[in-house]
Formats: C-alpha cells, structure tokens, sequence
C-alpha cells in the first residue's frame, strides 16, 4: 500500500526517538524492553496507517466527493499510483452501487488495518472501474451512437417510414374539417416529413353530462378568466404576475425571454373555448416572442413550458406560427447538449451557446428530471422540423444511461455530463427525479407503444420504486420515500403526488401480473396526497409531508408549509377520475377548488400562501404560469367528460401541454382511420 510504505521511514523516526516506553535507558540494551518497543512500533504504524487510509475512504465517500477530490493533492497523486503498487484485489463489491458510508466495513475501528486497507483496495478498484467507464462512454464515436439510436428507436423510425410527403396546406384542410377557422395557410416548403397525426381529435369537448360537473367546470374557467384578466391588466408580456402588489414577476429560469404565461395558457385558453383570449395571446406570440435574447435560460424549463406551450398550441390550433417558434426555440436550446457524454447543461446562454450546470448540483452534475424531461418535446421538434437532430439528442440520453449500473435498479438524481457517472447518489421520485420517469412512460405512449426501450426502462424502473422506496406509515398510508445512498428519508414532496396519476396511466400496459398494483400504487398515492391536503387547515396541501417522529402526512419543518398552487395532486384526480370514475375524485378536486378560492384568490388573480396550517393567509404574492397550464388544467379535465383531450390520441408533457400520439401510417390503416 503506497501510503504505508511512505511512512514507514517517518514512523520509524518518530518512534526511535519519543519518550521512553520500556523504563530507563540501560533496560534497552536487554532483549526482553526492546522487543517489546518493536511490537509497539508495530501496533502504532498500524493505527496510524489504519488512520490514513480511514480517511481516504471518507473523502470518496462523503457526500459531494468531487469537490473534495479537487482541492485534495494527496488523493489525487495516490490514485495514479501503478497497478503493481496495489495490494491484490479484494472480491468485487455487490454489482449494483456503492454501500452507504455507514455500512463500510474496516472502516469502525482504528485497529483493523487490514480491513482498513481491503476497503481501501475497493474503493480504488471501483474508482478505476468508474474511469474506464467514463473512458467508454467518452470513446464512443458520435457516428456509432447515431448507428445505435438509428437502429433501436422505433419511435424515431416513424420519421424514416413516411416517405411520402404531404402538403401542410391538406393537412391544415382536414383540421377545418374539425371546425377550425378558414384561413389562407403559407406553404411551409418542403422538407417536412409527413405527419400521421392529422386533425387535433377532442381539441375541444362536449358539455358534461351531469349539472353538477357542469357548473363546476363552469366555476374552474371562472377562475381561469380572472388569473388571466389580471395577468393581462397588470402583467401583460412580463414572465409572471405579482397578484397582491398588481405587478410583473420574473424568475431567474428564463432569463429575459418574456411572456412565460402567455405560452403556458395557451392550450387551456383554447380547450376552454376563450377564443377572444387565445387569439390576443396568439397576437402576442406573432409579435413579441423573441428568442434573439443574450439570455441564460434553464433548459428544462423553457422546454416544457416554452417549447411545450408552442407545440401544443400548434396541434390544437393547426397555427403555423406555433411551430415555426417551437422549432426556433428548439434550435437554441441544441447548444445545451455540447458535452463530452451530449447529457446536456442544466443552464444555457441562448445567445452564445455557453452551457453549464447549478452551482448547487452534486459535483457540477446535471439532473435527472431535467435532461430526462426533453424527449416528448424533442421528438415532435423532428416530426414537426424533419431535423432528425432532436431526437437524437434525446436519444443518446437513454443510451448513456441504459450503459450505467444502477444502484438497486435505481437512478440517481445527478449525472456528471463530463464523466458520463453518477454524482451523489440520491434518489427521489419528486423533485430532481420527478419527470425522467414520468417520460418514460409517455415516451412510450406518444411513440403508438412502439418505443419498447422506454417502456422496459420503466416498468423496471417502477418495480425497483416499488421495492426499494413504497412504504406503508403504521396507520397504512402509502408514501414513497426518498433514497440517500441507501438510507430512507420518510418524506413526500407535493411534486412527488404525480406519480398517483402516472401509475394509474401505466397500469395498463404493465406486465399482466402487475396491472392491479400499478392501479393500487395510483389509488393509495391519491389518497396520502389527499391526506396531506386534508390535515392543514386551508385544505392544501404542503411543499412537503413526513411519515417519521410521530407524524404521518403532515410538515413538520416550517419552511415545508408553504403551497404554490402547484398542480401534482390535481393531476392525479384527474388520472384517476379518467381510469377509475369513481366519485371521490371529482369531490376531492372541488375540495381544492373551495380552497383554492377562499385562501389563494386575491383581488388581482391568484397567489401561493406561506404556511397551510395556519388560520392567516400569508400570500407569497406569485401566480405562477404552471397554475394556468397545469393547475386549472387539469381542474377543467377532472369535470368535463372523457372525450376532451381523450387518453388514446393525447400525452400530457408534465407541464400539461397536450401533445397528440404519433401514429404511423401503417398503424392508421390498422387502426381503420
Ligand atoms: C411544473 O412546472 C412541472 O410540472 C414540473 O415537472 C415540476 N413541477 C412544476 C409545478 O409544480
């Protein structure tokens, strides 16, 4: 072992000359005192090599090692340090992931040297494992990759099928036949690739059929009319509205692109029949959307809500200026993806293509529920464009992925787009995690379930979250808890309560023997999340929930009792109305809606309160777009019938903007259409 060895000549000094251990100095010429120095000597070097090498381990194993690694010279020397040097290789480790720091054998007491310097020889081994692999992935010519995805995409091969072209201008004539307005369309000029998906089927629905779902359907565009009136009075072209000082609100996540809850409302503007509304929110877009911004954007977020919000507005609308902007938009976001592993940056200059991740982020890692939350928009921007290049970026994601171990069958949240490894490894079905799996699934769905890749990826995916992270509180509410390294925390964010309506939207197309626990894992989550809502005093429900300390379903830490009018639990209403038609659905979102407008309502729109468990309203003065995109949604979808935006021809990307299933041909013909 290289660090004993070094101290070997040090230790032999400090030891010769320290403080008498064998009594007088004429008793060290007699064998018995000097034999037993040596022994000491011996034990000593031990410890003190156990010592080092205790804190060797540490330094990979703390949290955020990387950042460590950088500043530490002696680690980093140790680790170049030949093949030879090294002490034979202990047995591999369990193939999935690294044991969590506590668990760590040889590494409890200071007397194990040999443990000590076993778990060393591990550690360096998996080190040297995760280079090579790193190598691997950094290896690969960009060429072989494309070969792969071109190969194994079934989605994207829906792009190579339909060869033969047809005119945008016949297309857009079949959406009139829908009811759309006649209107002259600009020939979009060749290059597009045909599109199966020919009118926008249940744009809009009948009235629902029951008065009660009728006045209450009545009630949620109500309220959709007075977050846009406002946001129209005091905000209009601005990002956000501040409802309580009557002013606009901007985030950091768009830089200066403006016009966020323009794009957001676009689509429920329109599926609410606000015809006046959508068309001066159409005019906005024409005029003043302008991506020629020196802005540093979150990609994830201007994707789902910016590129979404266009896309969408394109397939409901059939508006040529929708797409024209998605693609546009798409196009500046490709920059994002110039790393040496193409898992892109978390933050993008769109102006001169500089990327780079949260300073927050594990070890300047990305995130998974960010880069894993591009593929539904990223494979429409290739249909609408016939640019093959999206969908490959989007592809290469999965491939990179799909070439990592993952611990116990799980996906960390961070992901070094340098290294192509794991950052920490923290797993949450919430946020950081959230989306990558709900892409999945509708990855799947969107692609006519031909995507196998992304459906196998998923329901493994949900089985280890079954195993490993589903637990039942001593009361039997069903929460999914966040993984540490292999520790639980018993803790539920709102974000994590779309995973009700994600697993009840997969159950169908679950391996037989699973479809009634896909269906109970939608159920049970409806009802923890309902729970959360139910034990505050406004009826909502809190940022995050504990199942530990005596509490179950409840925030416990001040700063996790704020509500933000965010839209998770609502969406799994929706799922589960859609699925199940049970009742209590309906009931628990008109629950939302009473609280919704007692607590959050304020003269100039809507606005996210401070603490639900309390009595006094604390507004937090933001109405954020996803409360029009997503939130009012899916309120709407809860009351109306199920020919709105039906389930066989629509997925929702997790900003709720609807996007319609790509159909092959073939399957069209199957189908009968
Ligand atoms: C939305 O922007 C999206 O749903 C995103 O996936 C995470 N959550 C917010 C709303 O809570």
């Amino acid at each position: 072992m290289p660090m004993a060895v070094s101290l070997l000549p040090l230790g032999g000094v400090s030891l010769g000359t320290g403080a008498p251990l064998g009594g007088p100095s004429g008793a060290r010429k007699a064998p018995g005192p000097s034999a037993f120095r040596l022994t000491e000597k011996f034990v000593l070097l031990l410890v003190f090599s156990a010592f080092i090498t205790l804190c060797f381990g540490a330094i990979f194993f703390l949290p955020d090692s990387p950042k460590l690694l950088s500043g530490v010279f002696f680690h980093s020397t140790a680790l170049q340090q030949p093949p030879q040097q090294q002490p034979p290789p202990p047995p591999l480790p369990p193939a999935r992931g690294d044991p969590p720091p506590a668990a760590l054998p040889g590494t409890s007491g200071y007397g194990d040297a040999a443990a000590a310097a076993e778990n060393l020889a591990r550690i360096r081994q998996d080190h040297e494992r995760a280079l090579r692999e790193a190598k691997d992935t950094l290896r690969k010519p960009p060429d072989e990759i494309r070969r792969e995805i071109r190969q194994d995409k079934a989605t994207f091969l829906l792009l190579q099928e339909n060869k033969k072209r047809r005119r945008r201008k016949k297309q857009m004539g079949a959406r009139r036949e829908d009811g759309g307005e006649e209107e002259e369309e600009e020939d979009s000029g060749p290059g597009l690739p045909e599109l199966p998906f020919h009118k926008p089927i249940g744009a809009v629905g009948g009235e629902p059929h029951e008065p009660e779902a009728r006045e209450r359907r009545a009630k949620v565009k109500e309220m959709m009319k007075h977050a846009w009136d406002n946001y129209k009075h005091y905000a209009w072209g601005l990002n956000e509205l501040k409802p309580i000082s009557k002013q606009g609100h901007s985030s950091n996540l768009f830089g200066n692109i403006q016009g966020a809850t323009i794009v957001d409302a676009l689509d429920t503007l329109y599926i609410m029949e606000m015809k006046d509304e959508f068309q001066e929110a159409k005019e906005w877009v024409e005029k003043n959307l302008d991506f020629n911004v020196n802005a540093e954007v979150s990609v994830f977020e201007v994707n789902i809500r910016f590129v979404g919000g266009l896309l969408s507005a394109y397939y409901l609308s059939g508006e040529e200026i929708f797409r024209k902007k998605a693609v546009e938009l798409g196009e500046k976001l490709l920059p994002a993806f110039n790393t040496p592993t193409g898992i892109p940056w978390a933050l993008l200059n769109i102006k001169s293509g500089i990327g780079r991740n949260w300073p927050w982020a594990s070890g300047g890692s990305s995130i998974l529920a960010e880069f894993g939350t591009l593929h539904l928009e990223f494979m429409h921007l290739s249909y609408l464009s016939g640019n093959p290049v999206f969908a490959e970026k989007v592809m290469n994601i999965r491939k990179v992925l799909n070439r990592l171990d993952k611990p116990e069958g799980l996906y960390p949240n961070y992901l070094n787009p340098n290294s192509g490894q794991w950052g920490q490894h923290h797993v949450s079905i919430g946020g950081l995690g959230d989306s990558f799996y709900e892409y999945l699934l509708k990855a799947w769905l969107m692609s006519d379930k031909t995507d196998e890749e992304g459906r196998q990826m998923y329901y493994d995916a949900v089985q280890s979250i079954d195993t490993h992270l589903i637990r039942k509180s001593s009361n039997g509410l069903m929460y999914i808890a966040e993984w540490k390294g292999g520790l639980l925390e018993h803790k539920m964010g709102h974000l994590t309560c779309f995973a009700g309506g994600m697993f009840v939207l997969g159950a169908d197309g679950a391996p037989a023997e699973k479809t009634g626990r896909h269906i109970e894992l939608g159920a049970e989550i409806a009802r923890t999340c309902h729970e959360s809502y139910d034990r505050t005093s406004m009826k909502l429900g809190p940022e995050a929930f504990r199942f530990d300390g005596g509490v179950e379903a409840i925030a416990t830490r001040q700063n996790e009792k704020y509500y933000i009018l965010r839209p998770e639990v609502i969406e799994t209403y929706m799922y589960m109305w859609r699925f199940t038609h049970d009742p209590k659905y309906r009931q628990w979102g008109w629950e939302a809606v009473e609280a919704l407008e007692k607590y959050c309502k304020v003269d100039g729109g809507y606005s996210g309160v401070r603490d639900v468990y309390s009595n006094h309203q604390s507004h937090d003065d933001v109405q954020q777009s996803f409360f029009l995109s997503e939130t009012l949604k899916y309120l709407y979808l809860l009351f109306s019938e199920d020919d709105l935006l039906p389930f066989e021809h629509w997925v929702f990307n997790t900003e709720a903007h609807p996007l319609p299933i790509l159909t092959s041909e073939e399957a069209q013909k199957r189908k009968g259409k």
